[in-house]
């Protein structure tokens, strides 16, 4: 079979259902209930309900009192710790009516179903900038060069080095798509563009050849503990309070632990979105040691029999050496608390910064075993392709992609999900000829 078919079968046919025409049977089946069911209100009920969720904080009791006033000593662990969950934090009403007006509208309360059904539909929004950008220059390529020759193949690796895929990815990529045509005797250009969607697909898992999207590991008896590094600014914090979302709506307990007390700020970005998603947040005050906020948010997470504790880290300290042994001393302590703990190391890098994301990933690798990439801002870039150079160059699974700054546009990387997205336009397109020579 065509793999742009595979594809479309495989993303589209998440979308169409709602659009099928329904059968016979269904029609009359919704007739019946139309005529003898006057009681649907009671179920809209239900919708008002998970609506409540999010609303209730307004309600929820401040306590200015509580305000933090004990410093941590930097070599005691077991320090203060304040919870979230009571929402007995300092932040005055009004603040919080304001925040939560401005992020209100971006939590996605639908149900997860709906969520799994578009993820061909995140990955097609999410890669629009690469897919304009990318096919716009397949598509020329493919009009000005009828028949495949050496020099198609020059300018086709320009087009993929320009993509950020990487210049060692590109000339392994080009190596077989050389061997593939030649194999398949592809003549015409146009045929190319499959071909070059398959490879993109091979090349992303290389001989580790699942094909399977490789989701975050997980305790499968206890605490799952999650720590997330990388530069200011990459999208930790963020990426965090969707993970939290996500995990959440799976009915996972879950527990969030501000170790980022560096940047002023970071602790309360990191509770708001604990409050978004409903989620507890352990913190410490400003300055205070990470490694001290992290051992209570293990505590606390243990002592509720949460299931998953994430926890948020600095991006920037006064230096980068510093920066890396205290990513050390955190992990050092989450290994000792928790064994087998973290699960993931996640570093978090942002796809618009391209080639300077991997040196990012070669400082942090050296510091701490990172298990797992996540994307953030695939949304933002023209590059997307950067996602194939991690995966090669650094030989690091991706894991998560940020695909936009709402909570549910976070997807676990799926690297057919993906080529779709890149190929969206192309694949229609396609079919389209297929039913017509049919
Ligand atoms: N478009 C888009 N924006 C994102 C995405 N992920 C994060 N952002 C934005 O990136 C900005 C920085 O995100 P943060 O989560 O604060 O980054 P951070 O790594 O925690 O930064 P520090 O706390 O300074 O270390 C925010 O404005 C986010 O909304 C994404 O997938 N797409
Ligand atoms: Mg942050």
């Amino acid at each position: 079979m065509s793999f742009f078919k595979k594809l479309k079968d495989k993303f589209t046919k998440d979308l169409q259902p709602q659009f099928e025409p329904p059968t016979e049977e269904e029609l009359k089946e919704m007739q019946e209930m139309e005529e003898s069911d006057d009681s649907l209100e009671g179920e809209t009920e239900v919708v008002q309900d998970s609506g409540d969720e999010i609303e209730s904080f307004d309600e929820q009791p401040e306590d200015d009192t509580e305000e933090d006033l004990h410093d941590e000593t930097e070599e005691e662990l077991e320090g203060e710790t304040e919870e979230d969950e009571d929402l007995e934090d300092p932040v005055s009403d009004s603040e919080l009516k304001d925040s939560e007006a401005e992020l209100e509208p971006e939590v996605d309360q639908s149900p997860v179903e709906d969520q799994e059904e578009s993820i061909a539909s995140k990955f097609k929004k999410g890669l629009a900038k690469t897919r304009n950008s990318f096919s716009s220059k397949i598509n020329d390529l493919v009009a000005r060069y009828r028949t495949v020759d050496e020099d198609f193949f020059e300018e086709l690796e320009e087009v993929l080095i320009s993509a950020d895929v990487g210049v060692n990815t590109v000339m392994e990529m080009i190596d077989e798509l050389q061997l593939e045509v030649k194999r398949r005797n592809i003549k015409d250009t146009k045929e190319v563009r499959e071909v070059i969607s398959e490879k993109l697909v091979e090349i992303y898992y290389g001989d580790d050849d699942a094909g399977e999207i490789e989701g975050l590991n997980e305790n499968p008896d206890g605490l799952t503990i999650y720590l997330f590094v990388g530069v200011n600014g990459v999208g930790k914090t963020t990426t965090i309070g969707k993970l939290a979302h996500t995990l959440k709506a799976e009915g996972k307990n879950v527990t969030l632990a501000a170790g980022d007390t560096f940047r002023a700020g970071a602790i309360d970005q990191l509770e708001e979105w604990g409050r978004r998603v409903g989620v507890n947040t352990v913190k410490h005050s400003e300055g205070s040691d990470p490694a001290a906020v992290i051992y209570d948010g293990i505590q606390s997470a243990k002592s509720r029999n949460a299931d998953v504790l994430i926890c948020d880290t600095a991006g920037r300290l006064q230096n980068k050496v510093n920066l890396m042994n205290e990513l050390s001393k955190v992990k050092r302590v989450i290994e000792r608390e928790v064994p087998g703990a973290p699960h993931e190391v996640l570093l978090v890098l942002d796809a618009t910064t391209g080639q300077n994301a991997m040196s990012q990933a070669k400082t942090f690798s050296e510091a701490t075993d990172v298990s797992g990439i996540v994307l953030s801002k695939l949304d933002g870039t023209a590059k997307g392709g950067i996602v194939l150079a991690i995966r090669k160059e650094l030989d690091i699974p991706v894991k998560l992609v940020g695909l936009g700054e709402k909570v549910t546009d976070l997807e676990n990387f799926d690297a057919h999900a993906f080529v779709y997205g890149l190929f969206a336009d192309m694949i229609d397109e396609y079919e389209d000829e297929e039913e017509i020579e049919s």
